[in-house]
């Protein structure tokens, strides 16, 4: 028996990414989809490069949770138009709930927008919501055996951010051999060694972010 619901919906998602895409291209926005487990820092990897673009590109967020604007508050103490999502229990964020958040953001004033999904590392890889590119953070707290065990988000981004890289003298994880998976996984992908909270590698990360948005625009 085939049961054709997963493909529908997928189907339905990537229509409306497609619409989102053609907003965001009509108004000039470069579209950055930022992924991880809870925890790993996407809230504060943004501060840290909202931070460090200050000036040099206008900046928007759309913040997505399963419930509560904590996010969107740190976000707005920067004074960075942001709206927050509450998904009420998905696990991810789909098209259709970006472009719902989006209406509340001036697009035609901003040159990024960061979406932060909601903090899960499987699903939010699988839908595609209009974005440019996707971005995943892994902190190295979370152990090298990540990238074997979920894929798919490795797979589907075009840049790593390995968080957390102050800690690594209190940890015994191995940063090598989490490179050398990553690698074996998506050859082309970018990664970069960031400390999120202390600043380590953000100047780098937010130049080159910076160069592949000029490039595209
Ligand atoms: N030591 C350290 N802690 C960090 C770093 N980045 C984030 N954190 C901490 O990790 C926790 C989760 O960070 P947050 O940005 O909220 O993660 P999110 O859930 O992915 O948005 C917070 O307590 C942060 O202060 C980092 O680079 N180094
Ligand atoms: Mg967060
Ligand atoms: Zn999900």
């Amino acid at each position: 028996m085939k049961i054709p619901v997963v493909s529908r919906i997928l189907e339905a998602n990537e229509r409306l990414a497609q619409e989102n895409r053609a907003l965001f291209r009509q108004r000039k926005v470069f579209v950055l989809n930022v992924m991880s487990s809870p925890g790993a820092g996407k809230t504060s990897l943004l501060e840290a490069t909202i931070r460090a673009l200050r000036g040099r590109v206008r900046v928007g967020v759309l913040e997505g949770d399963i419930q509560g604007s904590r996010d969107a508050e740190r976000i707005g103490a920067l004074g960075v138009p942001v709206v927050q999502l509450n998904t009420g229990g998905a696990c991810h964020l789909d098209a259709s709930m970006v472009r719902q958040g989006v209406e509340g953001l001036p697009l035609e004033e901003l040159d990024l927008l960061f979406i932060e999904n909601v903090g899960n590392l499987v699903c939010p890889a699988e839908f595609d919501v209009g974005e440019h590119m996707k971005c995943m953070l892994l902190s190295i707290t979370e152990g090298e055996d990540k990238p074997l065990k979920y894929p798919l988000m490795f797979q589907a981004s075009e840049v790593l951010l390995l968080n957390k890289m102050d800690l690594r003298p209190h940890l015994d994880v191995d940063v090598e051999r989490l490179r050398e998976d990553v690698l074996s996984l998506n050859p082309s992908i970018r990664i970069f060694e960031v400390s999120a909270t202390k600043g380590q590698g953000i100047a780098e990360w937010a130049e080159w972010l910076l160069g592949r948005l000029k490039a595209h625009s």
